[in-house]
């Protein structure tokens, strides 16, 4: 019996470190800005059918109206209320949304803004996305309720009450993050109102959460107020299932806030994941594949089962947050389909795949001034819908990475591959590397400046396997490259260093 309890409750305590997707999947994409009608179409046409765990949505919790800046994407980060309407729906709307997603074994994931509600210059009257009032300049959110006693104002021990020195943790804390209103998460008001939000999701089905901000909040008060959550609605997961935690903190060295401080509360976004890996791809400051023989733990990273790992995010691939000028994304397609397919393949980590849209980038001075600007929307400021082309890629402006056949093909490779160990490591000591994953997957890269043609072993059972980048198994035969493993593993391996994907994945799903 002491057996038994005590399997329960590990089973218990790291499940917050447990995403919850159904089993066979391993990955999620951040639809940036989606409608949750587009995001319910998308589970059933496409996520469901290829693999994908689940869904990171944008804020669900009623923001702030920014008219100048027009609607910016950021005004979703300035909280009025917890009433779920936004321009990507209404209540309904999204509780159809997790229904038909969860209906279908694809979970959502909330984007959880409780750090702080909107900036101090943010006004007054009824210019939110549900027409609650609110007054930013006396604190006042009736709809929530929050009154000036809820926030840190007397607490900050700043001049400006912002945050002016990251190597000060208590103001990091205590004080404004970019002017934002910051709420007082000592009180237990707080931390209730808080978790009443939150459950309010978790009733509704939702897997797990976001938390934004976490740098901007102590360790101990975010556990206050996971600690006062339900567990998951048991329509769609097992009984005593606690939603999947993910905390965005950013750290990458040389402040005194660690990613560490949070392991407690459940997982940590890697921020030096993207950062290394796009110095590497892109052979920066003398960086080469070969080095990543042992990407993981052994580059200083946080161990594998507390890290959210992605190549670039909704805050870097604009300039935002941290990452810098090695962050690749949509707009380095080449190079970001390498990098995602190289995340996808190796066993570090849980993954997030990044679904953007596309906007006017107008660089001055190495700055794109145009960072701001908000998802493809209408006259009225509504956003588009997601429109689907005859060739499956998306219009209005819509990148879609994830339905890219190289990245969508890659979540399939991580979900045939899942539990396998890293194996076969193979490179040139410069720019080609190979691996694989136990007897299931084994992917090939060249990314120096001159062919790759070689002989390595796979790992694979023989075979004739469809590689996956340049096409896959349709029918009897092979839209792409065609890879012949022998009897003891073996293949042949012809990479042109001109070829439009620069690197081949094999797994066993996809074979002749
Ligand atoms: C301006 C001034 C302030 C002034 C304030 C007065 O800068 O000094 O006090 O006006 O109101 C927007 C504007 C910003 C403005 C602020 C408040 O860009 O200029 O301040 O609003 O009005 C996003 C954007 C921010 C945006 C914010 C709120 O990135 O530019 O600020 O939303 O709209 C750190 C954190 C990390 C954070 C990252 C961006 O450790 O947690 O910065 N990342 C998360 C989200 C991110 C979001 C926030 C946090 C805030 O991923 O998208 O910021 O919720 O690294
Ligand atoms: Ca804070």
């Amino acid at each position: 019996m002491k057996a038994l309890l005590l399997l329960a409750a590990v089973g218990l305590c790291w499940a917050q470190y447990n995403p919850n997707t159904n089993s066979g999947t391993t990955s999620i994409v951040h639809l940036f800005e989606w409608r949750w009608a587009d995001i319910a179409l998308e589970c059933e046409r496409y996520l469901a059918p290829y693999g994908f765990g689940g869904v990171q949505i944008s804020p669900p919790n009623e923001n702030i109206v920014i008219t100048s800046p027009w609607r910016p994407w950021w005004e979703r980060y300035q909280p009025i209320s917890y009433k779920l309407c936004t321009r990507s729906g209404n209540e309904d709307e999204f509780r159809d949304m997790v229904t038909r997603c969860n209906n279908v074994g694809v979970r959502i994931y909330v984007d959880a803004v409780v750090n702080h509600m909107c900036g101090s210059g943010g006004g007054s009257g009824n210019g939110a996305t549900c027409g609650s009032y609110y007054n930013a300049e006396s604190r006042d959110f009736p709809a929530v309720p929050y009154s000036a006693w809820d926030f840190n104002d007397g607490k900050c021990k700043t001049g400006s009450g912002e945050i002016e020195n990251y190597n000060d943790a208590t103001q990091v804390r205590d004080c404004r993050l970019v002017g934002l209103l910051d709420l007082a998460l000592e009180k237990d008001y707080v931390r209730s109102t808080i978790a009443q939000y939150m459950n309010h999701l978790i009733d509704i089905g939702v897997a797990g959460f976001r938390i934004d901000a976490s740098k901007h909040m102590w360790p101990g008060d975010i556990k206050a107020f996971l600690d006062k959550l339900n567990n998951l609605n048991t329509q769609w997961f097992s009984p005593d299932t606690k939603p999947f935690i993910y905390q965005e903190v950013i750290d990458l060295g040389g402040e005194p806030i660690t990613a560490s401080e949070y392991f407690g509360n459940g997982r940590v976004t890697e921020f030096k994941y993207g950062a290394k890996l796009g110095t590497v791809i892109r052979k920066w400051n003398g960086e080469k594949m070969a080095y990543l023989k042992n990407w993981g733990e052994g580059w200083g990273f946080m161990s594998s089962d507390r890290a959210l790992v992605f190549v670039d995010n909704h805050d870097n691939q604009r300039g935002h947050g941290a990452g810098g000028a090695s962050i690749l994304t949509f707009w380095d397609s080449r190079l970001y389909k390498m990098a995602v397919g190289f995340m996808l393949a190796h066993p570090y980590g849980f993954t997030r795949v990044m679904s953007s849209y596309r906007w006017t980038r107008n660089f001055q001075n190495g700055e794109d001034v145009n960072d701001w600007i908000g998802p493809p929307s209408n006259g009225d400021g509504s956003i588009k819908s997601v429109t689907i082309n005859a060739d499956t890629t998306c219009g209005n402006d819509w990148v879609c990475e994830h339905r890219w056949r190289q990245i969508r093909n890659m979540v399939v490779f991580r979900n045939v591959v899942n539990g396998q160990p890293f194996s076969n490591w193979w490179d040139n000591d410069s720019n080609q590397v190979a691996f694989g994953r136990g007897n299931r997957g084994f992917i090939v890269f060249n990314n120096d400046d001159w062919t790759l043609n070689k002989n390595l072993q796979t790992g694979l059972p023989a075979g004739t396997y469809c590689d996956v980048i340049s096409g896959q198994k349709e029918g009897n035969s092979c839209s792409g490259t065609r890879v012949n493993v022998d009897s003891n593993g073996f293949a042949d391996f012809y990479i042109s260093n001109e070829a439009e994907d620069p690197f081949i994945a094999i797994h066993v799903n996809d074979t002749l």
